[in-house]
């Protein structure tokens, strides 16, 4: 499986890592430690050395609870960012966002990819990266980060979340966007139950089986701390866990904060799923 992203192909024969560099005030675990573009490039080059493909640069948390921020402001913050980056860094450049003007120019700054938690639903979002080269990843969200959390509902979390997926691809296919240009995500943590997210996680290999690659970002999130009752500091064996069984699953993308012990978990995942492939090619199917 490959994602073409701006020119760039991503072969992700074996999974990618994806690391997050946030550069806001209010980002869940890491808010305000990258908001002078300096610090972010350091930081960015970091992620790079520990073995991130991917570089998701967020200038507006999309955490629970979350307040928007302005398109000027959104812009200042990630702009420079990229613009550094892209001159330093060979790790494909991701843009976190929601709006299509900030799609447009981070794409122009060297963006690869836009990593959109609202699946390209914003008005002229669809067309402002069919109208570029750059990848898409489609992520489902029931509701808005600021109420997402307050009652989720689903009949079934996996076919709604699927279908919905579904529907996403297929409106960037009619819009031009090529299907080697498309992954899903299913958006652990947004508008979900902890059971939402562990059925999500336990069905995720019927959404891999399907055409695009599957990313996931479960780095850290709350589902640890009702799992283990655990702090956002202390979420690093949980989220390993986590990445394991995801890539286990057939996620090809790891959305991470902890590049390094990251790209072990996810090394050693795949070694399993490849030894899996070998042994069904031995008994002859
Ligand atoms: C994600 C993701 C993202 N998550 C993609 N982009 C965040 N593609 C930002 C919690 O429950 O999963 N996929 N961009 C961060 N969002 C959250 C959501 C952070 C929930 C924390 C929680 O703690």
């Amino acid at each position: 499986m490959k994602l073409h992203c701006a020119g760039r192909v991503l072969d992700l024969a074996t999974p990618a890592v994806m690391g997050i560099l946030n550069v806001t005030p209010d980002s869940f675990s890491d808010g305000g430690r990258f908001l002078d573009p300096d610090d972010a490039l350091r930081q960015g080059l970091a992620l790079r050395a520990a073995g991130a493909a991917i570089i998701d640069v967020g200038g507006e948390s999309t955490k629970p609870g979350a307040e928007s921020v302005g398109l000027q402001e959104e812009l200042d913050r990630v702009i420079p960012v990229l613009e550094r980056l892209r001159g330093a860094c060979d790790a494909i450049l991701s843009i976190d966002t929601l709006k299509p003007q900030v799609m447009r120019e981070a794409v122009a700054a060297g963006a690869g990819l836009v990593n959109d938690v609202m699946g390209l639903r914003a008005p002229g979002a669809l067309a402002a990266v069919a109208e570029g080269p750059a990848a898409v990843c489609l992520m489902h969200m029931q509701g808005e980060p600021r109420t997402m959390q307050q009652a989720p509902h689903y009949e079934d979390v996996v076919t709604q979340v699927s279908a919905f997926l579904a529907e996403r691809a297929q409106a960037c296919r009619t819009a031009g966007i090529a299907a080697e240009r498309i992954c899903l995500d299913p958006g652990f943590g947004f508008g979900k139950t902890l059971d939402h997210n562990l059925a999500l996680l336990a069905g995720l290999d019927s959404l891999a089986a399907g055409p695009y690659p599957v990313l996931v970002g479960l780095s850290r999130k709350s589902l640890l701390a009702q799992l283990l009752g655990r702090g956002v500091e202390e979420r690093l064996a949980g989220s390993l866990a986590l990445a394991t069984a995801a890539v286990l699953a057939g996620a090809r993308i790891v959305r991470t904060h902890d590049v390094a012990a990251t790209v072990d978990a996810v090394r050693v995942a795949a070694a399993i799923n490849q030894a899996a492939a070998a042994a069904r090619r031995n008994a002859g199917d």
